[in-house]
């Protein structure tokens, strides 16, 4: 039995992950779900595959479950930002006729990916051997996910008020690090940004 599982959900970016396996000659199983009526994928579906963020695709190669690819760099962009963003054009664009009840829970169910991200990178950090996202060295990962971060704490965008005090520890000693603060300094960079308004 090949020792690489793909976890492939139909209609979906998994596909991209069978054409890898495929490109590299790679022999793999494959666990297929199709998606539900409103499609998303199955609640067991979610279990099996590993990944906390309960989306496709999952690759579980011997002990090992990888999601996200290439992960954390990729993430920074695909997920955290994606969520993040649809939160904040949403309001830009809704027709003013539509009631506050509604964006409301239209705000509420948009904020559950972000807070479901920001409770995986708590996680990751948590596995990490240092104090950074893959260990004691400083990665592009790092570098790549703070600004990401960064908005969405200084926003809340999606954060419903909760706390992640890994992440913000992390976010801190971003701040801190020497080649950040030589960057901010000749740049002049600051993360100022304010909403604006919804009408
Ligand atoms: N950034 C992730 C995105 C994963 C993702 O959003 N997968 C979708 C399918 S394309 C999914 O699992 N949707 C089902 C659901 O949310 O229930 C990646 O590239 O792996």
């Amino acid at each position: 039995m090949p020792p690489i599982t793909l976890h492939f959900l139909q209609a979906s970016r998994s596909i991209r992950i069978a054409w890898l396996l495929s490109e590299l000659n790679l022999d793999y199983d494959v666990n297929f779900a199709d998606r539900l009526p409103n499609m998303k994928s199955p609640e067991d579906f979610k279990t099996v595959t590993g990944n906390p963020l309960g989306k496709a695709p999952a690759l579980r190669d011997g002990g090992v479950t990888v999601y996200e690819s290439p992960p954390m760099i990729h993430a920074a962009e695909a997920t955290f930002m994606l969520h993040a963003l649809a939160i904040t054009y949403f309001p830009w664009n809704i027709p003013s006729s539509v009631s506050p009840n509604i964006r409301q829970q239209t705000e509420a169910g948009l904020s559950i990916n972000v807070q479901k991200d920001l409770d995986w990178l708590e996680t990751e950090l948590s596995l990490s051997t240092g104090p950074w996202l893959c260990g004691s060295e400083l990665t592009a990962a790092d570098i790549m996910m703070q600004f990401s971060i960064d908005f969405i704490m200084k926003t809340e965008l999606g954060t419903g008020g909760r706390s992640w005090p890994k992440i913000e520890k992390w976010l801190r000693d971003c701040g801190e690090c020497g080649s950040y603060r030589r960057a901010m300094e000749k740049t002049g960079y600051e993360l100022t940004f304010k909403l604006p308004e919804v009408k």
